[in-house]
């Protein structure tokens, strides 16, 4: 059997497991889905007066989890309420198709002690019902054409987010915006698809065909679409991953005291001594949404110990291997041997923000010759203004600071926030992107329409594999296996 089959054949099977997280909680809430979720509801819950107890769709009732259900002490007997209800629950019934997973769902919302709620499970699977697996509750919604893949994955992401920016963009693509995104691009890509089968299938009929240059200016057209779709996507990675903000400079400038700073927390050591910090350490931080992953390092000079030389590397490596690197200096001290050398090191670097720290003391270094040293050393034009300028110790100047991190994380976000964040989605769109180019190439290189198609196909089912109609099995297989039982 294969696993289609297999999953249409636990489709007619009714499944069970605690929805909310392990633990103990105010409330818990056991699910029930399956064509008889309702009989099995029925089986394990009474009214007050011991009664079997009526569903009613989308109405919320009041019932009891009977002792004599949660421990049957001999065979045949009625669970009665008699001896007295483990728990009082609340009771909802969302009868097929309108349901999360478009089949019978029933949610018992009961209190949350983990006992409790393993019993209700145990006599829901004593009742037919059987234990669902991870994603099940998903993977059903999806193969009932509840949802599709993409809005499947994006109930992963919402239930994983970190912060309220993450579970904004997946809440989008919960409502179908990735569907929406690639849209057009599916349309206009089966467009040309029809175009050049028409050619194929009327070549001696009066169907013009497409001519060679109309065509690769069509793919083309189609090739830009799936890179900007695919440059959304280094946004959207930030959004789902985050990065890393690395902080660098000689030793005493202020490191430990602005990642302390800015995670508004005493985490890392700071004395007066200069050499203080010795190791790099990471702290992950929510800047307005997106999540950052700080580092604080050992102060650059020429290492005085082998313990301080170690360190030195360390801060290198966390330098290289930031996405942002954040170079302090002393405002108060004119520029030294050490800080030049670390402007002369940082100048060719992409992605490096220098900035001026203890603002609070008199000045003896300004924005003004800390942007010509910059220049000087070979660093892009850097404006005056654009020269963060804090005071670890007082908080001045750290909102601007986080302001301007969060500019420089996504220049262009603007609150837009339908781009693709999901790694699988981007390699789809890679795919078809290859299978563009191929397209292209078969074109200008002369062969025949039929040999350009089989390309165009390609192309449409890696696009199709990103919402779900053609994707295989075991693609669906792993998409399911991260969730959590239960969702
Ligand atoms: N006045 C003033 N002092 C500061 C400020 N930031 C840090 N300091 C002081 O500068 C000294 C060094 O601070 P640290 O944060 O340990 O400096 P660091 O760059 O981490 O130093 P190393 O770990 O040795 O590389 C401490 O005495 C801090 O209190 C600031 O904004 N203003
Ligand atoms: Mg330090």
């Amino acid at each position: 059997m294969d696993r289609w089959e297999d999953w249409r054949a636990q489709d007619r099977e009714t499944i069970v497991a605690v929805a909310t997280p392990a633990g103990r909680g105010g409330l818990g809430i056991v699910r029930l889905s399956g064509p008889r979720a309702a009989d099995v509801a029925r089986a394990i819950l009474r009214l007050q007066d011991g009664a079997v107890p009526a569903l009613a769709p989308r109405q919320v009732r009041r019932m009891f989890f009977p002792v004599a259900v949660a421990q049957p002490d001999g065979a045949g007997r009625e669970p009665a309420l008699g001896a007295g209800a483990l728990d009082e629950v609340l009771v909802t019934y969302f009868p097929a198709p309108r349901s999360y997973t478009a089949e019978d769902v029933v949610e018992i919302s009961g209190h949350g002690a983990p006992v409790l709620l393993a019993a209700m499970v145990q006599a829901a699977v004593g009742a037919g019902a059987r234990l669902a697996a991870p994603g099940e509750f998903t993977r059903r919604a999806f193969l009932h054409g509840r949802l599709d893949l993409a809005q499947a994955e994006a109930v992963h992401d919402l239930i994983s987010a970190e912060t309220l920016w993450q579970a904004r963009v997946a809440a989008r693509q919960m409502q179908g915006s990735v569907a929406r995104q690639l849209g057009p691009l599916r349309e206009v890509l089966v467009e040309w698809i029809a175009r050049l089968e028409a050619g194929i299938d009327f070549a001696d009929d009066d169907v013009p065909v497409a001519s060679d240059q109309w065509i690769a200016a069509g793919i083309a057209e189609l090739d830009r679409q799936t890179a900007r779709a695919l440059a959304g996507f280094r946004h959207g990675r930030i959004v789902r991953e985050g990065l890393t903000v690395a902080i660098v400079g000689r030793p005493n400038v202020g490191k430990s005291s602005l990642f302390n700073a800015l995670l508004a927390s005493e985490r890392a050591i700071v004395t007066a001594a200069p050499g203080t910090t010795r190791d790099t350490i990471a702290e992950a931080m929510d800047l307005d949404g997106i999540p950052l992953r700080l580092v604080d390092t050992a102060g650059l000079r020429q290492g005085e110990s082998e313990p301080e030389v170690l360190g030195i590397e360390r801060s290198w490596q966390a330098a290289a291997d930031a996405e942002l690197v954040l170079a302090l200096f002393d405002a108060s001290q004119p520029l030294q041997p050490e800080d030049t050398t670390l402007l002369h090191r940082l100048a060719h670097w992409p992605h490096c923000l220098p900035a001026l720290n203890k603002c609070d003391l008199a000045p003896r270094l300004s924005a003004a010759e800390l942007t010509a040293a910059w220049a000087e050393a070979g660093g892009d034009g850097m404006a005056v203004e654009a020269v963060p300028l804090v005071s670890a110790r007082t908080g001045g100047g750290i909102q601007a600071l986080r302001s301007q991190l969060r500019r420089r994380c996504l220049p262009d976000l603007d609150g837009n926030s339908d781009f693709l964040t999901n790694a699988r989605h981007a390699g789809c769109l890679q795919e078809l992107q290859n299978a563009l180019r191929r397209a292209g190439a078969a074109l200008a290189g002369g062969l025949p329409h039929e040999a350009v198609l089989v390309d165009l196909h390609a192309g449409l089912r890696s696009l199709d594999e990103i919402t779900g109609p053609t994707t295989t099995e075991d693609i669906l297989g792993v998409i399911f296996a991260r969730f959590c039982v239960g969702k």
